[in-house]
């Protein structure tokens, strides 16, 4: 496996602060490019906290755009949606993928927090699209790709994993808050909820009026033993990445946390969860 080379000491996968945010030197070391990075009125910003269902509504917004053409069958999922602030020397970085995408609109991701999302995709009024996890199936899905991804920090076992989220050493670790949330350019999917009709949702949102049959063909193609098998959309080429310890795809469910969480854990989740999250407008589905 072909590790990043940086050009300083730092271990590219060790946290660092960053602007009050933990990150690693993937997600930093090409700053100043992010923070110019000139968006488009008709880019698309898919905005997540990592493991919330990026990829999934990428196939979905790709899909909806430009169908299934030559590009689905032969370009990866992470070629067709640039990730923004992402740089793996000697690979292309993030922004000049986005820079160099051929794409009207430009189809772009970000696990960046609201605060620090490049100020050109609000000056163009860029519409944003951000997905929503429940938060314990996240962070599970988190702990897994920790595990597998040779970018992110090595998470220890999953009591040190949970207890060390909590306690904020953790990738990224804001969501973006309720009042970035109410942005009329921005629409909220949630992962994993009825499929058909988030769809219709985010297509009133995109002012896109897809017929029966091309509805049927998204559904199809973002159904998650689809994108499981298809390796275009499956990460299976994707460097820096562990499927032996564990698939990208991994269980695309609503409840996995109830096999990883003890009933301590849980409760101090919970405790923690209400005082942090207030919005009562955005119903998770925690169990189905
Ligand atoms: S990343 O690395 O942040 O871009 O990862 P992201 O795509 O946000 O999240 C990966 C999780 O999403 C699941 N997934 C899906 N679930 C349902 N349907 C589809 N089509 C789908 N595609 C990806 C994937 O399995 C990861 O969740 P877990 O719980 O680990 O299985």
């Amino acid at each position: 496996i072909l590790l990043p080379q940086f050009s300083t000491g730092i271990s590219p996968h060790s946290l660092v602060d960053f602007n009050g945010i933990s990150m690693t030197r993937v997600f930093t070391s090409n700053w100043e490019n992010v923070q110019n990075f000139q968006a488009r009125p008709d880019d698309i910003l898919i905005a997540t906290y990592a493991k919330a269902g990026t990829t999934w509504v990428s196939q979905i917004l790709d899909l909806l755009y430009f169908g299934q053409t030559e590009r689905q069958k032969t370009l990866p999922i992470h070629e067709r949606v640039p990730f923004l602030e992402v740089y793996l020397p000697p690979n292309m970085s993030g922004t000049e993928q986005a820079d160099n995408l051929p794409t009207s609109p430009r189809l772009i991701k970000t696990h960046l927090p609201y605060q620090l999302v490049p100020k050109s995709f609000w000056e163009q009024n860029c519409r944003v699209v951000y997905v929503a996890r429940n938060a314990k199936d996240n962070m599970v899905s988190y702990y897994h790709f920790n595990r597998m991804s040779y970018g992110q920090p090595a998470p220890g076992d999953w009591n040190t994993f949970f207890q060390n989220f909590m306690e904020g050493k953790s990738m990224y670790e804001i969501l973006w808050q309720e009042a970035d949330l109410s942005k009329n350019s921005l629409h909220v999917l949630l992962y994993l909820a009825d499929t058909e009709r988030e769809i219709d949702k985010l297509c009133s949102f995109l002012g896109l009026s897809p017929s029966a049959e091309e509805k049927k063909m998204i559904l199809g193609g973002t159904q998650f033993d689809n994108m499981r098998k298809n390796y275009m959309a499956n990460y299976s080429t994707f460097p820096l990445m562990d499927f032996k310890i564990s698939p990208f795809m991994r269980k695309g469910k609503v409840g996995d946390w109830k096999n990883h969480f003890t009933v301590a854990q849980n409760e101090e989740f919970d405790e923690d969860y209400k005082t942090k999250m207030t919005d009562p407008t955005l119903e998770f589905r925690t169990t189905i």
